[in-house]
């Protein structure tokens, strides 16, 4: 959850005390910045502005991911509620706005109980309510959390057969070994006898990756550059955004799309009162963004525990919505 500090104490004081979330972005941006290449961890996008500009991007003409799951989720709402077993709990890792979720509990009838978990904490308060308008006597119980490092789940949710619920290819921002690290630990909270549905973007040709992160209408671009704007707001930044620009390229070797900001000029920027030097043409790498086959994803949710089940794609082979069970 943002807390608000007053500007002025963080320019008064010559080391800001600051509350946890910001301390947490303070020591990613200081350490991003002091590593070559240079780098930030891509869940700090999504503060308030960030998570409206994502949304944003799931409306663009170029961003396929966002349309080909609902479509596939649409489609196969019916079989994928036949075969997920009586969970009695859904789990969900990075919600967003939880317009997915709410298609998905259409279909999922005795689902008493919903755990989304997010950093973003507004939009997590946002999605918590628009979701108890629509799905009357679902409790709710929203997790301020990272995901990577989530142990434990409210009590109500402990005891029953749980169903995981992991969209938009979120598992993709995670390095091969990441991800694995997170499907050992997400076995760990859903327990024996969990159902997990995690949506996973399909390798396909860059002509239409490329457009999907580097979009005409520029708000991926925005999506980009607000994470030196969150630098300015919360950590008293001086970065002058004109100077950076957002860039997206394919690594056909990593399979992945990768974001960087590019700075335009020579120059040195200040955070928190450290200066750093940026050469022109120095690179900012701020995501990443895996794309799987659908057997190199069932061979690395199998070498962290869990039974692939099933898998649908969509007819173009974009998107793909995996089953797994865990015994
Ligand atoms: N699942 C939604 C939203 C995807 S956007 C959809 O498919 O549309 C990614 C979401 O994951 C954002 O809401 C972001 O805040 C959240 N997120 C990213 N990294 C996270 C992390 N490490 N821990 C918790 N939430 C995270
Ligand atoms: C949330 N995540 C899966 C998105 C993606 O496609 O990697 C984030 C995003 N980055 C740029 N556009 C969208």
């Amino acid at each position: 959850m943002e807390r608000d500090i007053p500007q002025t104490i963080v320019e008064d004081l010559p080391s800001p005390r600051l509350d946890p979330a910001r301390a947490d972005f303070a020591d990613a941006v200081l350490a991003g910045f002091a590593r070559k290449p240079r780098s930030l961890p891509c869940r700090f996008f999504y503060d308030a502005r960030g998570s409206a500009l994502f949304e944003e991007i799931t409306q663009l003409p170029e961003y396929y991911p966002t349309r080909a799951e609902t479509a596939l989720l649409e489609t196969y709402g019916g079989e994928i509620a036949e075969r997920m077993g009586d969970a009695r709990v859904l789990v969900e890792f990075g919600s967003g706005s939880s317009r997915k979720t709410s298609l998905l509990l259409s279909t999922l009838p005795r689902i008493s109980v919903y755990v989304p978990i997010d950093v973003a904490g507004e939009s997590l308060a946002e999605a918590a309510d628009w979701l108890s308008e629509r799905h009357d006597g679902l409790a709710i119980r929203p997790l301020v959390a990272d995901f990577t490092k989530t142990r434990t789940l409210p009590i109500v949710a402990r005891r029953s057969r749980k169903l995981g619920f992991f969209s938009g290819s979120t598992i993709g921002n995670l390095t091969h070994a990441e991800a694995q690290a997170f499907l050992v630990n997400a076995a760990y909270l859903l327990g024996r006898g969990a159902s997990f549905l995690v949506g996973v973007d399909l390798k396909k040709d860059p002509a239409i990756l490329i457009p999907a992160y580097n979009d005409s209408g520029g708000v991926t671009a925005a999506f980009n550059l607000n994470l030196l704007e969150r630098i300015n707001r919360e950590l008293n930044g001086d970065i002058d955004l004109d100077r950076f620009a957002h860039d997206a390229v394919y690594d056909g070797i990593q399979g992945r799309i990768e974001m960087h900001l590019v700075s335009l000029a020579s120059q040195t920027v200040r955070v928190l009162d450290r200066a750093f030097r940026f050469a022109k043409g120095e690179r900012i790498h701020t995501e990443n963004s895996h794309k799987y086959s659908v057997e190199e994803f069932q061979a690395l949710a199998s070498a962290a525990g869990w039974a692939p089940a099933h898998a649908w794609t969509d007819a173009d082979r974009l998107f793909s919505l995996h089953l797994l069970r865990l015994d």
